[in-house]
């Protein structure tokens, strides 16, 4: 397809899970990117509207902003139940995030996947035209281009992964893996976040599908199709966030939370509530700091925001007790009564406020046991004060690590280790501080969620 001015002649077809509405804030780091590319150059977002109805399948909700056009589709009950709850947030998320131990393997609920995956792609016929790009995202929705291939659609079709992907000894375990992975290669682009995420994949079509390299880089299976799998690291609106970060001191309640800290050094986490992102592992080690540095006692406080996320999915429900309970004890050790060493929330808060609490905060502490990027990590750097920069604290196993490597680099699950970044980052010079920042800051400046974008979709398009 022609491609002018990095304009496609058809439009931009993006599909995912979830679709932020015009009316609606976009929470994740995926919203705000997908927004941005569709305002560009026009085009439809269809995905699930989040919404359980009786009847569901049959009617799209259409909704129009610009040259924007959003269609979503409710689900049913058993719907959501299997597909959502069930194989993509208990089978998928858990095996793709290196946790076989909570993969919960049900029939019903990889028949409840296909299914939705089904509804999706009979929706999208009627919405695709004869020279759009098709871009469909997540793990969500994986075999949706085979579907959409076996209705007849030839147009030019990327998926981006926004896990990790883990190693073909591991995603072997997934009964039928290879039903359901074969379908990527109905693509033409799939897109990861680092090379790692791009091996696994190319290892698992090579020895598990039996599929060979072409020269050109393609990935070509037993039957003859050819398909691209790239890297294409995710970033965030780089300047966007240091220009609300730069004006933090106009919200009353960043006023009220540098009040509170009196003069005491904040170390703050923002995740998702979601055992992925390693929080009691943080929490461990946090109270290790407190331990082995009696002096630090008073001088630090400690915030972690954590919106509650996936509250259907038990393991969900079970880490959320976790961590009051971790909290409380926590406290209940090592607060006075002039002083609370962790300050554990629940609530959401709209990117503006977030990034002034990041640079409110002289550490940023960010350890996933497992991430496919991590965009907190890179919204933390970017809301530094250049003159005064924060340090981030990262888990090597995001993968921002790849990118970030002016980071405290550190293993999550090794206390010691992470206690004592911490303490590194605590007493970091200014000058030390001011060079990593900048190497990091030119990292996200030039690889910001525009160029991320227009690097996929130029790449799909050739
Ligand atoms: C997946 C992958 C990958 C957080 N709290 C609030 C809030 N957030 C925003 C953050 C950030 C986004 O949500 C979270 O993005 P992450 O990348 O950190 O994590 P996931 O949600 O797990 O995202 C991840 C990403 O997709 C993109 O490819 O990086 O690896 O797991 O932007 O700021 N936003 C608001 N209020 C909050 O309280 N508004």
């Amino acid at each position: 397809m022609a491609v002018r001015n990095g304009r496609s002649q058809g439009r931009l077809i993006v599909v995912s899970n979830r679709v932020a509405l015009p009316d609606q804030t976009a929470t994740g780091g995926l919203a705000s990117a997908m927004r941005a590319a569709l305002q560009e150059r026009g085009g439809v977002w269809f995905g699930w509207s989040g919404k359980v109805a009786r009847q569901a399948g049959g009617e799209v909700h259409r909704q129009t902003d610009g040259q924007v056009e959003y269609a979503t589709m409710d689900l049913s009950r058993t719907d959501h139940d299997d597909f959502y709850d069930g194989f993509a947030n208990r089978t998928l998320w858990p095996l793709l995030h290196y946790r076989p131990d909570l993969v919960d393997y049900d029939r019903k609920h990889l028949a409840g996947y296909l299914r939705v995956n089904n509804l999706f792609a009979e929706q999208l016929i009627s919405l695709i035209g004869p020279n759009d790009l098709v871009w469909i995202n997540d793990y969500h929705l994986i075999p949706l281009a085979a579907m959409l291939r076996e209705r007849g659609v030839r147009n030019r079709i990327g998926f981006f992964l926004h896990t990790p992907l883990p190693a073909a000894s591991l995603l072997i375990a997934l009964p039928r893996h290879l039903e359901l992975l074969e379908t990527l290669a109905s693509y033409d682009l799939v897109g990861l976040h680092t090379p790692r995420d791009q091996r696994a994949l190319q290892e698992y079509f090579l020895y598990e599908v039996g599929a060979t390299m072409r020269r050109d880089g393609r990935i070509r299976t037993p039957e003859g199709r050819n398909f691209r799998a790239e890297v294409f690291p995710i970033g965030i609106d780089t300047a966007a966030v240091a220009e609300w970060a730069s004006h933090a001191d106009e919200h009353e309640e960043i006023h009220d939370l540098r009040q509170s800290l009196e003069g005491r050094a904040l170390i703050i986490g923002v995740d998702r509530l979601d055992y992925s992102k390693g929080l009691p592992e943080r929490f461990h080690a946090y109270a290790r700091l407190l331990e082995r540095s009696p002096q630090l006692h008073r001088k630090v406080s400690f915030l972690q925001i954590a919106p509650t996320s996936r509250g259907g999915v038990p393991e969900y429900r079970q880490i959320r007790r976790e961590l009051e309970r971790m909290a409380g004890h926590i406290n209940g050790e090592y607060a006075a009564p002039d002083w609370v060493p962790i300050r554990y929330v629940n609530n959401s808060y709209p990117h503006s406020l977030l990034s002034g609490y990041y640079r409110s905060a002289r550490v940023g502490l960010v350890t996933p046991l497992r991430d496919g990027m991590n965009l907190v990590a890179k919204e933390y750097v970017a809301s530094q004060d250049p003159e005064d920069p924060g340090v981030l604290v990262l888990s090597r196993f995001a993968g921002a690590a790849q990118e970030l490597r002016d980071a405290l680099l550190v293993n999550p699950a090794d206390t010691e280790e992470v206690a004592e970044a911490l303490g590194i980052a605590l007493e970091m010079s200014l000058h030390e501080r001011r060079v990593r920042w900048r190497r990091m800051m030119d990292v996200l400046e030039k690889q910001d969620v525009t160029a991320w974008r227009n690097a996929f979709l130029r790449r799909l398009a050739e």
